[in-house]
């Protein structure tokens, strides 16, 4: 019996265009026959197999995460593939993902997520492609997916039975092994080679209180390993702690709307003096302290500003980068401690290139993602141990340490406010606006500044001179102020708008006010250019950061 299939589609599905990070849709559109296949048959056709070469396939658990792999499975059989890597349960997060196929030497990686996205059958499902550096595929190679999901009328696929990989072991199916793997076991080993957790251990014991909250995503085995395991804390620190298929209903997007639980804990209750918590598929992350938010835009620069305490960078750092939007905090301290800071568009597979070449060690949104040349994905619980280290080694509190940040390099205040699932129309009435208005407003006043530039973020990779134009409308100040609109390339429903503003204070000017206020003049002035609240009929955003 041959159990090698060909099944041939009709028509082709025209919207698998991957964007900021892998395709992403309603959970509902990705189970349209054939949907995911086209998609995995399009991956594998484009990064060309060859007789040595590895996959990992691994997701963050969310509906249809087990289905999804072994239809992956099937289709990888069907391809001869001469070896793949399985997590327990299917369970990886994306920068433990990003670890393995770096470790095993692996051509690719596929992560099943919609990251920050809600989960559920009315949720969201998603398609994350990582190359062999372990970072998402770059935009030549996202395109060229694409261009085979326009193409192909076919895929293979192995009809047969897929046993279980609920345990650690290994099956051969034709020419192909699956090795199914513990999906937390090297992530936790680099967490050990790059912190010295003892210290830390020894530094929360002794009356530091910390709440970590998983959001019922990926990072909850994770977080328990470290944390309880590793470290020997209370099991009440790990909230949310199992990874849920509907991840309880919550929205794992790790901010002060979507993780309320937390901010409550911290910011109302001042119950504890840290808390994190981590998106979906584990590569974001939110800090906070007693009483106090860190803008993710500061936390890059903290990190940067206290690398010799953490014993993986004790040996100094070549580099960072930022994305655009991101706040210029880091580059102060780049500045101080001399070392290049780059910019890049939006999206954590512009930091690869940078990363390989060794230009950079650290680098970050002000989306929650900071991270290291360990992997080549953001990482949400590194960004945590790397805090606590600080701290431990400092012994302070987290709003002693970012005063004192603030008073040391001076302080970007800074705030994003996003426009969620709103029309499209809309959206695309008040981008163009602004980006009409761009030669107009260059050389002109506006909100009481001098603009001295107004365009639309163009970027050459320093590395192989790629260049990715349209990443953004920039209206930029005289003292080193910012404002930047951009369409989201995540959201699956509507258009959802993000406006990010900036504004650079030095040591000696007011460091203590709350952003909203500190940026009022700008926030107000382009709501009188591009009239937002009215278009959009909404009176605020619908998360502010
Ligand atoms: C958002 C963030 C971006 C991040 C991307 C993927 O993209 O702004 O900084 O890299 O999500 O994050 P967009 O296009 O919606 O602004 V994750 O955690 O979803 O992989
Ligand atoms: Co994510």
């Amino acid at each position: 019996m041959n159990d090698i299939k060909e099944i041939f589609i009709k028509e082709a599905f025209k919207d698998q265009k991957p964007g900021t990070s892998g395709l992403r849709k309603s959970t509902i559109e990705f189970q349209q026959d054939n949907y995911l296949e086209i998609f995995i048959e399009s991956i594998l056709r484009t990064l060309e197999f060859t007789q040595n070469d590895s996959l990992i396939i691994g997701g963050d658990g969310r509906y249809g995460n087990e289905e999804a792999i072994i239809k992956i499975i099937q289709i990888c059989i069907a391809h001869k593939i001469r070896k793949i890597f399985v997590p327990v349960n299917g369970i990886l997060s994306t920068p433990a993902a990003s670890n393995l196929i770096r470790k095993r030497n692996a051509l690719a990686g596929i992560i099943l997520s919609a990251s920050h996205n809600p989960g559920g059958i009315n949720g969201d499902f998603g398609v994350k492609v990582n190359i062999s550096n372990g970072g998402p595929a770059p935009e030549k190679v996202t395109e060229k997916i694409f261009k085979f999901s326009q193409m192909l009328m076919n895929y293979k696929f192995y009809d047969g039975k897929i046993p279980d990989f609920n345990k650690v072991g290994s099956f051969r199916i034709k020419d192909t092994k699956i090795e199914v793997i513990d999906g937390v076991d090297d992530y936790v080993n680099l967490m050990e080679d790059i912190f010295d957790l003892d210290q830390i251990a020894d530094f929360l014991k002794n009356d530091f209180s910390i709440v970590f909250d998983a959001m019922n995503a990926v990072t909850g085995p994770y977080a328990k390993r470290i944390f309880n395991k590793k470290m020997g804390l209370s099991k009440n620190c790990v909230l949310n702690g199992n990874p849920l298929k509907d991840f309880g209903n919550l929205h794992p997007d790790p901010n002060l709307t979507y993780a309320n639980q937390l901010a409550d804990l911290l910011l109302n209750k001042k119950s504890y003096c840290f808390g994190a918590a981590c998106d979906g598929d584990g590569d974001r992350n939110m800090i906070l302290g007693k009483g106090c938010f860190i803008n993710p835009s500061d936390s890059l620069a903290v990190l940067t500003a206290n690398t010799k305490f953490v014993p993986g960078y004790k040996d100094g750092i070549s580099g960072v980068a930022r994305s655009m939007p991101t706040s210029m905090a880091v580059d102060a301290v780049a500045k101080r401690i001399n070392v290049p800071c780059y910019e890049t568009p939006t999206g954590w597979k512009f930091f690869g290139n940078l990363l390989d070449s060794n230009m950079i060690t650290i680098c970050g949104e002000e989306s929650f993602g900071t991270g290291s040349n360990h992997v080549r994905e953001k990482d949400g619980l590194w960004a945590v141990l790397f805090w606590l280290q600080i701290l431990a080694c400092k012994e302070c509190s987290v709003s002693e340490l970012i005063h004192n940040h603030w008073n040391d390099f001076g302080r970007n205040y800074y705030t994003r406010h996003d426009y969620e699932a709103i029309s499209q129309d809309v959206a695309s009435q008040i981008y163009k606006t602004l980006e009409n208005s761009l030669p107009q407003l260059k050389n002109n006043k506006f909100a009481n500044s001098l603009v001295v530039n107004a365009d639309n973020f163009t970027y050459i990779d320093p590395v192989d001179h790629s260049i990715s134009s349209n990443q953004g409308l920039r209206i930029i100040l005289e003292n080193n102020s910012r404002i930047i609109l951009r369409l989201s390339g995540t959201g699956t429903k509507g258009s959802t708008l993000r406006i990010y503003f900036e504004k650079s204070c030095k040591t000696n000017d007011k460091l203590n006010l709350n952003p909203q206020i500190a940026l009022h003049d700008l926030i107000k002035s382009l709501d009188d250019l591009l009239n937002i609240s009215k278009l959009t009929k909404m009176d605020q955003p619908t998360v502010i950061t």
